[in-house]
């Protein structure tokens, strides 16, 4: 089967487009890995033809021999829905975990994203975490949520409570919280391995001054993790510019309540 005929890549490519519709993309910024299946692998297996291995610039050894998609380095998501072949690559990994080759795409030349070694480390640290079950990890540059990063104390309890404060639904879709990696130099392994440390713990993880990573299951998942985040960073946005302070909000009881209810488990370190 061609590689654009097959659905797992015409749900990567909707993703991406979905993202960039968002107002989340500006010029090349942000990417999208999503880790195959093997019979996703063996549907377009034909079509490859292996350039020369590179170096990850980190060591995943879980993934080792593992495919992915993943967005081009100073690739555009404006143009993936157009330009499907040139924007991203197909990528194998060697048997070490430590170099990977592109198999398929980035036609017009070009490497994986610039943040293939976080992408990575947090795909390694998910498929420990959920025994695979996790396939992507999305990077995007969500306005409300880099704006929140300015006005807050870069805390991991700060940012969960006043998000889930802002939705009612946040506990139940992020019920483990998130996490916040101060302003760190963008694309390399120091990032990458602050950035997996808190993956270990939550399902996203926000740049301070920069944006989000999120982490999940399948396309609608992730994608829908990271526009829940970003709508209660918004209405967080819309409260602090209405009035310096909350007349009301949700309170600790009312997340117990909401967590007795809906049967998730909120920690209790956020809830005093
Ligand atoms: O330009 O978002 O973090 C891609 C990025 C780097
Ligand atoms: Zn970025």
């Amino acid at each position: 089967m061609k590689v654009l005929d097959a659905e797992f890549v015409k749900g990567y490519i909707r993703m991406a487009n979905d993202g960039w519709e968002q107002g989340w993309h500006e010029r090349n910024g942000g990417n999208l890995t999503y880790r195959m299946k093997p019979e996703e692998v063996a549907q377009v297996k034909e079509n490859f033809a292996p350039k020369e291995w590179m170096p990850i610039g980190t060591s995943v050894p879980r993934l080792a021999g593992e495919y992915f998609m993943a967005t081009g380095s100073g690739k555009y998501f404006r143009n993936v829905i157009i330009k499907p072949e040139e924007s991203f690559a197909i990528i194998e990994l060697d048997d070490k975990g430590e170099n990977y080759r592109i198999v398929w795409g980035l036609s017009g030349g070009g490497r994986p994203t610039s943040e293939l070694p976080s992408h990575l480390m947090n795909h390694e640290v998910k498929v420990i975490a959920t025994g695979g079950k996790h396939r992507v990890i999305y990077h995007a540059h969500p306005a409300n949520v880099i704006a929140m990063t300015f006005v807050l104390p870069l805390e991991d309890k700060v940012f969960t409570r006043e998000l889930w404060e802002m939705a009612t639904e946040c506990p139940v879709v992020f019920p483990d919280g998130v996490g916040v990696v101060p302003w760190m130099v963008p694309g390399g392994r120091d990032i990458a391995v602050a950035t997996s440390e808190l993956m270990k713990k939550y399902d996203v993880a926000i740049w301070a001054h920069h944006g989000i990573f999120v982490s999940g299951e399948d396309f609608d998942l992730t994608f829908g993790l990271m526009h829940t985040v970003e709508k209660s960073a918004e209405i967080f946005v819309k409260v602090r510019s209405m009035a310096p302070e909350k007349r009301q909000t949700i309170t600790s009881q009312d997340f117990r309540d909401l967590a007795r209810d809906f049967n998730v488990t909120l920690p209790e370190e956020f809830l005093d």
